[in-house]
């Protein structure tokens, strides 16, 4: 079978024999680890210049990295691909900001990742690029002559034609998207959203099972949601040894922990959440003493204002929350700055009675599923999930909740805390199934097989 090249953002920080994060890096090294390959992108690193770094091998799989120069990273990474691109595809318009220079910017960085790939490329790789990022890198790869197959899968949500056009050069990244042979979604909502773009904006012609014809090629799109390893997660969930921890943990909490778990970004919707909980204090005082509700949410794109400013008003909101209810005995909100390696994780998700997981929009949220993969089946916990995350196209035995809603969501905090184990049980077992069918692997393997299949 010919080489599977990975491109990506960011290159995982791999050794051999070491545990890996969630999503992305655990679905595209297992892959890698097995079959071998290629795995190029970003080295994380800013410098003087934008210049590969020598290759490097860890067991089957070949690292090949570019550092960025100052301005690269500015106009492409902090500029046009989080300034603009994310904001946008997470349908917070009001968020975005545009400069040409930016796009220009990503454009030349999306150039610079094709003409490094390219001295490494042979005839018959499959190469497999990931997310917003890299919108216009199979179009950069056409320009030099390549002509391999190219996939994409983009693992943000993809936003109605509307809202996608109030980025000045939508009409420029659409047409170098269509450069990929295969882009795939997270969900059927996403893929139309694309596709209607398409049909409006570009002229396309509908061919059959999600291809499209379109300035003069043919781009097969597909939905291809991402999963978890469900039965490693709950086996992190049980070693003995962080169970201990979590328990320690736990007996610092009061009886309920309600937990959530983000990056620290505005789209996971963590003032609305605040704000639901405060709205829950308020209008169940029974609950007072009782409850503990647990936000760990380490900073991420730190250098960029939107974030710096969520981040001032999250601890304002904290601390005007606890003032307003703690108790010398009780502090009800615990929010928390880091990130916490995935053996400690687990085992808290398992301890956890509700997780509130209310993105206003999210691409898949693998949180989600990890919660649900870490309960303990005879006695699970209440997943409370937005339904503008992707996951709650599978996940419709979570509770459900319009992440806008603060009343909405703490009814919903009420009702999962006081649900009977029974439904508790049904619940957690119909979402368990659809992850098993829908797992980590089943993402993986359908996107490759799809793209090699041609
Ligand atoms: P993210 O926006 O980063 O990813 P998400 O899917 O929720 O979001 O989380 C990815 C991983 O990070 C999970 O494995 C989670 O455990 C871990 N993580 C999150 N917060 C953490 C913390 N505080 N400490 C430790 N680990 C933490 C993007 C898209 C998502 C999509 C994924 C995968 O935005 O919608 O689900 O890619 O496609």
């Amino acid at each position: 079978m010919s080489r599977l090249v990975v491109v990506s953002n960011r290159v995982a920080p791999i050794q051999e024999g070491e545990a890996t994060a969630g999503g992305l890096a655990a679905g595209v090294l297992d892959a890698l680890r097995q079959k071998g390959g290629l795995w190029f992108g970003w080295s994380g690193e800013v410098t003087d210049a934008s210049v590969p770094q020598p290759e490097r091998k860890v067991g089957p799989i070949t690292l090949f990295t570019v550092d960025l120069s100052r301005r690269d990273y500015d106009d492409f990474y902090r500029g046009f691909a989080n300034g603009t691109l994310w904001p946008v595809l997470h349908y917070q318009i009001g968020l975005g900001r545009f400069e040409w220079t930016e796009f220009e910017g990503y454009r030349r960085v999306n150039d610079l990742f094709a003409r490094a790939l390219a001295t490494m490329v042979e005839p018959d790789d499959v190469i497999w690029a990931h997310d917003y990022h890299l919108l216009c890198f199979a179009d950069s790869l056409r320009e030099l002559g390549i002509h391999n197959r190219v996939g994409l899968f983009i693992h943000t949500p993809f936003p109605a034609p509307g809202v996608f056009m109030t980025i000045p050069s939508h009409s420029e990244l659409i047409r170098s998207m269509c450069g990929y042979d295969l882009i795939g979604f997270q969900t059927e909502v996403d893929r139309t959203a694309f596709v209607d773009y398409l049909l409006r904006q570009a002229g396309a012609d509908v061919l059959d099972r999600g291809a499209v014809h379109v300035f003069g090629r043919t781009v097969r799109t597909g939905v291809y949601p991402i999963g978890v390893h469900v039965d490693e997660v709950r086996a992190q969930a049980e070693t003995p040894i962080n169970r201990r921890q979590a328990t320690r943990m736990r007996a610092f909490l009061m009886e309920r922990l309600i937990l959530s778990v983000d990056r620290l970004d505005y789209s996971k919707g963590l003032r609305q959440r605040f704000n639901a909980f405060e709205r829950f204090l308020a209008e169940y005082p029974a609950q007072h003493g009782l409850v503990t509700f647990m936000q760990i949410a380490p900073p991420s794109r730190s250098d960029i204002e939107t974030y710096q400013r969520i981040r001032l008003e999250l601890e304002g909101e904290a601390g005007r929350i606890n003032g307003r209810f703690a108790e010398v005995d009780w502090v009800p909100l615990r929010y928390l700055n880091r990130s916490f390696a995935r053996n400690v994780l687990m085992p808290l998700y398992a301890e956890a009675q509700t997780c509130l997981v209310t993105p206003l929009r999210d691409g898949m949220n693998l949180v989600a599923k990890e919660y649900v993969a870490a309960q303990d089946p005879d006695e699970p916990g209440v997943l409370i999930l937005s339904e503008f995350a992707g996951a709650a196209r599978e996940l419709d035995a979570a509770l459900l909740v319009n992440p806008y809603d603060e009343a909405g969501m703490a009814r919903a905090m009420d009702r999962a805390l006081s649900m009977p184990v029974e439904e508790r049980r049904e619940r957690h077992q119909a979402m368990i199934q659809v992850m098993r069918a829908n797992s980590l692997e089943r993402w993986r393997d359908r996107f490759e097989a799809d793209l090699r299949a041609g």
